[in-house]
């Protein structure tokens, strides 16, 4: 069977991507629109050796696809999602509007694709955060194994995260900087701290507790992920990267795990590559992993500080994993779903 299918934010980072990602992996699409807002319609993005006009998204029909993948912010998701679904449309949302509904699956499918039998709830299945995709997939062969109690985790996330403008702002600062020796200085200095030569720990927005909204994500998120009786705290913090998402990562576990026990579950566990030699060079860094699809652990010891403690690095690309590939592979898993695929039949027999 195949599939109608809409990309909205298909002019931005990671809607972009996610045609890409379409394309690339032969996703079975009877046809491919490119939504983005009234601004932006009438030019042209790439979808494979083709090109897409885009439409208006406000003004657009959804009764007529199937799938509906959105990149357009959580305001305007927490808009529109619900109409598109109640056309009977899935909606696979790059935002955070609906993440923690519990009504919700929070889905990356190397974790808990079993938690899709609940698709039809509301018919919006969020794509997770994007440091806490790459975290949890590196997390749930751990967990499985001998459970995980604690978690302490550093980010260091590129400026792609935050959207294009950022990555502009970051090419602009580092092409307007004056170098001289240890010095940075900028002809018009910005009135927050750059991105450039400079690393920044505020992502998100601050909460009553000191602590940042991506922080308070990262343990929310993990835990309806994974187990709601793992703790964990965060530091996320913004480097002058243009992509991939590193995770450093301090793990209590439940009961003690060699290192060599450790290093097996990752390299049996499903979109792991393990890159660990003690050389330089020996472990994945955001610039060498940019455009692939994995999540590389490197880095891998004991925490002595612990009885069962492990540490590791964890990188990803966060546009793809963090964001569009993983919005492919929930759509994947769930057109392989019988429920799924008579649902559409009997929307394309009517339509
Ligand atoms: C960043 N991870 O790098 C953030 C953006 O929850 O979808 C992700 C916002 C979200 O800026």
């Amino acid at each position: 069977m195949q599939y109608r299918i809409a990309v909205g934010g298909a002019t931005g980072n990671v809607g972009s991507e996610m045609l890409k990602i379409l394309a690339q992996r032969g996703f079975p699409a009877q046809s491919v629109v490119a939504l983005a807002s009234a601004r932006s319609a009438g030019k042209q993005v790439a979808f494979g050796n083709t090109s897409l006009t885009v439409q208006d998204l406000a003004t657009f029909d959804f009764a007529s696809v199937d799938l509906a993948f959105l990149s357009t912010g959580g305001d305007n998701s927490r808009q529109i999602s619900p109409r598109i679904a109640a056309t009977g449309c899935v909606v696979i949302d790059n935002s955070s509007a609906f993440r923690l509904d519990p009504e919700v699956p929070l889905v990356v499918p190397e974790v808990n694709a079993p938690a899709l039998a609940g698709w039809n709830n509301r018919r919006i299945l969020p794509v997770g955060n994007c440091s806490i995709i790459q975290l949890v997939v590196a997390l749930k062969p751990l967990h499985d194994a001998v459970g995980i109690k604690r978690v302490v985790v550093s980010t260091y996330q590129s400026v792609s995260g935050g959207g294009k403008r950022l990555v502009e702002q970051l090419a602009e600062e580092i092409a307007s900087a004056e170098l001289s020796g240890s010095q940075v200085r900028w002809p018009a200095p910005s009135t927050q701290a750059p991105f450039a030569f400079n690393v920044v720990p505020y992502i998100g927005s601050f909460m009553e507790d000191g602590s940042t909204s991506e922080e308070w994500k990262m343990t929310e998120e993990t835990r309806k992920m994974l187990d709601p009786a793992i703790r964990l705290t965060a530091t996320c913090v913004r480097v002058p990267v243009m992509v991939g998402h590193s995770v450093a990562v301090n793990v209590e576990l439940a009961s003690p795990l060699t290192v060599a026990a450790a290093r097996e579950l990752f390299e049996h566990a499903p979109g792991i590559v393990v890159q660990d030699s003690p050389q330089p060079g020996g472990y994945a860094t955001p610039w060498q992993i940019a455009g692939t699809d994995a999540v590389y652990v490197s880095r891998l010891r004991r925490d002595p500080t612990i009885e069962a403690g492990l540490a590791f690095w964890v990188v990803a690309d966060n546009i793809r994993k963090g964001a569009a590939l993983n919005a492919v592979q929930i759509a994947e898993a769930l057109i392989a779903r019988p429920d799924f695929q008579q649902h559409a039949m009997q929307r394309q027999q009517t339509r």
